[in-house]
């Protein structure tokens, strides 16, 4: 998760994003919307179902109406080295912003129930797919084996069937790297992604570790926001691909929950943009956020930012310090005014109520958790991978190249350190992602940064580009990266690289 640099200074590509072009693309969300909404029907013939409204308490200025408690998904916890999970998948009956809807859920709930593990842990998640459409389980971040029953994604787990999974999560300081952190579960099934994870298959995966345990963090209050942008129609069916105008978003299943605080007292929020396309510009009113960690990476030292942008897929971790008693939105601020199609308004996400007798502020840590710098490292091999669109039809492409999982796109040697450029040449930003293995951001548009730890993902602007190094340490095996707008996966923005021995 990085701020962008400015854009590399050249020539204005051809806008090749027509209205026709658009259109395209609506048609084909409409024609996936279409299909939802009639299973969505027979969802909902099948039985009555109470329909109930959010309550609200009061208002807020910066964000319209303040609704009801924040509520954190159940949470599994490990004992004895191990944890067993069942989750089913279904299109179905849930309740959503306090709303009687229909969508897909794991187990009736959206989102699913936060898992925490320690390192060197084992994790059987049991998946029952209940849908009238394939699925399968994705663990985004964790660094464990492609292969078998861990994360492969080229598992394909049909309606009716039920898939065992099994992921061992390694020990910490393995090969080196830092293990804990804040992971996210959900499926990943080539073109059905985007809609079974906006409609709510998704959930939080900690691992806790170190981070957890030093002064200024250990013994803070913690929270986990669990935030999808959603839409449905007026009988309650999740709609494929809502407008951003009117586009909702939730916390934790909730519309604009309300979080309390007392004024000085220090929080710790793990955040997850589960969202299939919705950026999120976070920022808190009369509030820094003090960034801990990106993705599942604890940064070297706090990162004390007014806003921070959070593409799809990616996570933060940040303490929040209760301002002066009052209420606070938090919201995603507009985003992307100069692009075409992916142009955000404000969003209200939650409040912040400060209340209560004042406690004195704990001072904030500033030394975090060191990472190997990878820009002083010997590099095996370059690559280059070119994210581009065209339009009639509208196609997305890596490497001139829809995805196909027969096909190897890069073949990387085990224990290899390899720089990657990412290139836009799109007018839309494309969040990229790679399974398995982090890494560091090395430069964005062409100016190096100084890089507060590794990521899994990171977004590559509108025509613009990162360069990125990682190391492909432990596992062999076939994995994917991909854009992480899930409806550009969806569509074929994704490729697979082999790591042999
Ligand atoms: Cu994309």
């Amino acid at each position: 998760m990085v701020e962008p640099g400015p854009l590399i200074a050249r020539p204005e590509p051809a806008r090749r994003v027509t209205p026709a072009g658009r259109a395209h693309r609506l048609s084909r969300r409409r024609m996936l919307g279409s299909a939802v909404a009639t299973a969505g029907l027979a969802a909902l013939s099948q039985g009555a179902r109470t329909v109930r409204s959010a309550p609200t308490r009061q208002t807020s200025p910066g964000s319209g109406v303040v609704g009801a408690t924040l509520v954190e998904p159940p949470v599994l916890r490990s004992a004895d080295g191990h944890l067993d999970v069942a989750l089913e998948a279904q299109f179905g009956p849930a309740m959503i912003g306090g709303r009687a809807v229909t969508t897909y859920t794991y187990n009736g709930h959206a989102p699913g129930p936060t898992l925490r593990l320690q390192p060197g842990d084992s994790l059987g998640v049991t998946l029952t797919n209940q849908m009238d459409q394939p699925t399968n389980l994705h663990t985004h971040g964790l660094h464990v084996s492609p292969a078998g029953n861990s994360d492969n994604v080229f598992v394909h787990v049909m309606p009716g069937e039920t898939f065992a999974y099994e992921y061992a999560i390694p020990p910490d300081n393995t090969s080196g790297l830092y293990i804990p952190g804040l992971y996210w579960y959900h499926p990943h099934l080539h073109g059905y992604s985007s809609d079974q994870v906006s409609g709510g298959m998704a959930g939080a995966l900690i691992v806790e570790g170190a981070l957890d345990a030093l002064p200024g963090i250990r013994d803070v209050p913690e929270r986990v926001l669990v935030i999808q942008a959603t839409q449905f129609d007026a009988d309650g069916v999740m709609i494929s691909f809502p407008k951003m105008d009117v586009i909702d978003i939730f916390v934790n299943g909730q519309i604009h929950p309300a979080m309390e605080i007392a004024p000085g007292e220090t929080q710790r929020w793990r955040i997850i943009n589960a969202s299939s396309f919705t950026f999120l510009n976070l920022a808190l009113d009369g509030h820094q956020l003090h960034q801990i960690a990106s993705d599942a990476n604890p940064l070297r030292e706090v990162r004390s930012r007014d806003q921070i942008l959070l593409a799809t897929g990616e996570r933060i971790e940040v303490l929040i310090q209760g301002g002066p008693e009052g209420v606070y939105a938090l919201q995603s601020l507009p985003w992307g005014a100069d692009l075409e199609f992916q142009a955000q308004p404000a969003l209200p996400i939650a409040s912040l109520i400060s209340s209560g007798p004042a406690v004195t502020p704990e001072p904030l840590p500033t030394t975090l958790i060191p990472f190997e710098d990878l820009r002083q490292a010997m590099i095996d091999k370059r690559r280059e991978l070119i994210f581009s669109e065209e339009m009639k039809p509208f196609e997305v492409l890596i490497n001139s190249h829809t995805f196909d999982e027969d096909r190897i796109d890069q073949t990387v040697k085990l224990g290899a350190t390899e720089e990657w450029l990412l290139r836009n040449t799109s007018p839309d930003w494309h969040p990229f992602h790679i399974h398995v293995n982090d890494f560091q951001v090395i430069e964005i548009n062409g100016e190096s940064v100084d890089a507060y730890s590794w990521e899994d993902t990171t977004p590559i602007p509108a025509f613009g580009e990162v360069l990125i190094r990682s190391r492909f340490l432990d596992f062999p095996g076939k994995f994917v990266y991909h854009c992480h707008l899930l409806d550009h996966e969806d569509q074929g923005m994704m490729g697979v690289v082999e790591v042999v021995e």
